[in-house]
């Protein structure tokens, strides 16, 4: 009786007191992870960066005897040489709608133009900064450059500062669709407009296939606008019936897009860059694409002319191909999956024996942090390979979103996923999606020394600590990430 009376005694001091201790530990997570996001100097070449204070004198005399990725340079190319210049600046932008926005834009466009090179080209890039203070980089994604020409703020370079210049050189060594961002705090650099595509393509253009029409259709989310080539309108293509179009699209947001093809059969014919093969005719099926993916799409018109290809994240942004009757719209469909998809190629050297290395990555959230292993940022330990090695990462979506996982510097295999090897053509990206409950297995070869950086392509989570590295041994850099030298690549 007693005990009952003083426990409703308590309750006007309990709930007080109980509100103070969930807004306290709310305000500590916070702070925990603004200090996470913003510490003062971290160097990610590192093989143990757990956090600020773990840099220490004898880091760095280590680190002094290494092979530094600045000295990473490109080698020779066997095609032209290809220069571009990229000026970023802050821009009003006029969007075909008549909205006006204040967008960060490369040579006052957003994307940035689409950079176009042969197969073998060297491509030599001049980034300037004209007027954007946190400062800019390039970094070229899905394309395996060598270490110094990545552009991560203080793994690979300082972000270039407002006035200053840097030039980017590498082979184009692989045909593919691929594109470029910056990386100094890509989160909002990214949305703010600083990125744009570029298009290796083959020599030897599919072979003895009719010639297609090509068309590169980059997605990205300038502040809230979703943008389809820089338009609020969609895109259209004028070719006729029996023609062919290889329609390049790249998601440069941050959702997972759904694309349906409204019209024709179609073939997906390359992920992230690299050609499927003898890749089946789809009929219907949802094709969805993850942050940073590539899909390449091969779609011959039907006599009745036009073919419509939509995407569930901006229904204003269809893609129409050639003229005629509207096809019927779709829905309720099948979803795209790659594992049984086309045909394995004859004498395939994988799936590999035992590598030498293994890792796992539990990709999840705590609260407002985004995690792998339950750690983030430079609290998750690097992945550690020598050139030459190979690794078996098992990667798991343990929740807080899809996670469609990028590595630099790298093109991994997919071997299986939910513990079903895949049957069909061999498939090589640079960023798979994975959604919760989903675990994959890849397969690298570590055959690009470096620093690399292996984050979440949702750059919000990478922002929120779903950012590591891969490291090489005896590999060094002199640049630091950390509010002191101001590169902050996730931010
Ligand atoms: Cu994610």
């Amino acid at each position: 009786m007693t005990r009952k009376r003083s426990a409703k005694r308590l309750l006007p001091i309990g709930i007080p007191l109980l509100l103070a201790l969930l807004v306290g530990l709310t305000v500590s997570v916070y702070f925990w992870q603004i200090r996470l996001q913003k510490p003062s100097e971290i160097n990610m070449g590192d093989h143990r960066h757990h956090s600020a204070a773990a840099v220490g004198a004898g880091m760095h005399e280590h680190a002094a005897s290494g092979v530094a990725c600045e000295s990473l340079v490109a080698g020779e190319a066997s095609g032209a040489t290809r220069e571009f210049d990229l000026t970023a600046a802050r821009t009003e932008l006029r969007l075909d709608n008549g909205k006006t926005l204040e967008a960060w834009t490369f040579n006052g466009i957003s994307p940035g133009p689409e950079l176009r090179v042969n197969e073998g080209d060297r491509v030599v890039v001049t980034l300037r900064n004209e007027d954007i203070e946190d400062g800019v980089t390039l970094h070229w994604h899905g394309i395996n450059v060598p270490c110094s020409q990545d552009g991560v703020a203080g793994v690979t370079q300082d972000a270039v500062k407002p006035g200053e210049s840097f030039t980017y050189a590498f082979v184009a060594a692989a045909p593919g669709t691929y594109w470029y961002h910056s990386h100094q705090m890509s989160s909002i650099q990214a949305k703010k407009g600083l990125l744009g595509s570029i298009i290796v393509e083959p020599r030897n253009p599919f072979g003895l296939a009719p010639k297609a029409t090509e068309v590169a259709a980059l997605y990205q989310r300038l502040e809230s606008a979703v943008l389809l080539n820089g338009s609020t309108r969609g895109l259209k293509v004028s070719v006729g019936p029996g023609e062919t179009v290889r329609l390049r699209l790249t998601n440069g947001d941050n959702e997972t897009m759904n694309f349906s093809v409204e019209g024709a059969p179609f073939q997906v014919v390359a992920m992230d860059g690299h050609d499927m093969h003898e890749p089946g005719l789809l009929d219907g099926e949802i094709v969805p694409l993850g942050a940073g993916q590539r899909y390449d799409l091969l779609v011959r018109l039907p006599d009745s002319g036009k073919v419509v290809v939509r995407n569930d994240a901006a229904d204003n942004l269809p893609i129409t191909l050639g003229s005629g009757s509207e096809p019927a719209r779709m829905e309720g469909l099948k979803t795209f999956s790659f594992v049984d998809y086309g045909a394995p190629v004859p004498n395939d050297p994988l799936p590999p024996g035992e590598p030498d290395r293994r890792y796992e990555l539990r990709l999840g959230q705590l609260l407002f942090v985004s995690t792998i292993n339950g750690r983030s940022f430079h609290e998750i330990p690097p992945m550690t390979v020598k050139e030459g090695e190979t690794a078996r990462i098992t990667l798991v979506n343990e929740g807080g979103g899809d996670h469609p996982f990028h590595f630099h510097g790298h093109t991994f295999r997919v071997l299986s996923k939910n513990g079903n090897p895949l049957t069909g053509s061999p498939v090589y990206l640079d960023t798979l999606l994975t959604k919760k409950g989903e675990i994959y297995e890849i397969f690298l070869v570590a055959d690009n020394p470096g620093l690399w950086m292996v984050h979440c392509h949702n750059l919000e989570h990478a922002s929120m600590g779903m950012s590591m590295m891969l490291n090489y041994e005896g590999i060094t850099t002199s640049y630091r990430v950390g509010t002191k030298s101001g590169n902050l690549p996730d931010l």
